[in-house]
């Protein structure tokens, strides 16, 4: 059975980040284009969608987190995490702390769990830069971009959908450039 084959045509997504910063509502404007207001669930089920890019099909399997996997740490967390080929990891422009905790939690856990995975760092809540709110500005982003050693930024609103597409594209494109450099080191 030529097993590289299906292996290389799946590309998982997991989605990472301090609590509220909109990660849930992120996958689901994706999946479902509807903002997951009146029920609002912590967690967004694992959803397999397929994205073409540059004439080719992946399979992706999108993959939410909730902190709920702190609490058993040692299992669910690190068997998803390792399964992964990229993280979206998450903070909110208009949100300082989940900004830091990125450089202070997120990517040890993430480098923990899969040193090989694509890294794409994201801004969520983009329409909080339109108002009087305090955001994250660009250069302290892309210093952060070089500290984490991350494949790309891009920022969305799920409000508006601005960049929402271009989140999961971008994930898709760095996950199978990766994939494609990690396949050709082969030790044989
Ligand atoms: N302004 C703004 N708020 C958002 C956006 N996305 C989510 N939120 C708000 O942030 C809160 C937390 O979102 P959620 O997706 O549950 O965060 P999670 O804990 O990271 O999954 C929700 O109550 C939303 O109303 C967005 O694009 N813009
Ligand atoms: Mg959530």
């Amino acid at each position: 059975m030529d097993k590289s084959k299906t292996k290389d045509d799946v590309i998982r997504l997991t989605v990472v980040g301090d609590g509220t910063v909109g990660k849930t509502f992120m996958l689901v404007r994706y999946v479902t284009n509807k903002l997951p207001l009146g029920y609002e669930p912590t967690i967004f089920e694992t959803h397999n969608c397929t994205i073409n890019l540059n004439e080719k099909r992946y399979n992706v399997i999108l993959s939410d987190t909730s902190g709920q996997e702190y609490s058993d740490r040692m299992r669910s967390f690190s068997y998803s995490f390792a399964l992964s080929n990229c993280f979206l990891i998450c903070f909110a422009v208009d949100s300082r702390t989940s900004f830091e905790n990125i450089s202070h939690v997120w990517i040890k856990d993430v480098k923990k769990a899969n040193r090989k995975a694509s890294i794409v760092l994201v801004g969520t809540k983009s329409d909080l830069r339109n108002t009087p709110n305090e955001t994250i500005s660009k250069e302290e982003i892309l210093k952060l971009v070089k500290e984490i050693k991350a494949h790309s930024y891009v920022e969305c609103s799920a409000y508006t959908k601005d960049g929402i597409d271009n989140v999961f594209n971008e994930a898709v494109r760095v996950a199978a450039k990766n994939m494609d450099k990690n396949s050709k080191c082969v030790i044989s």
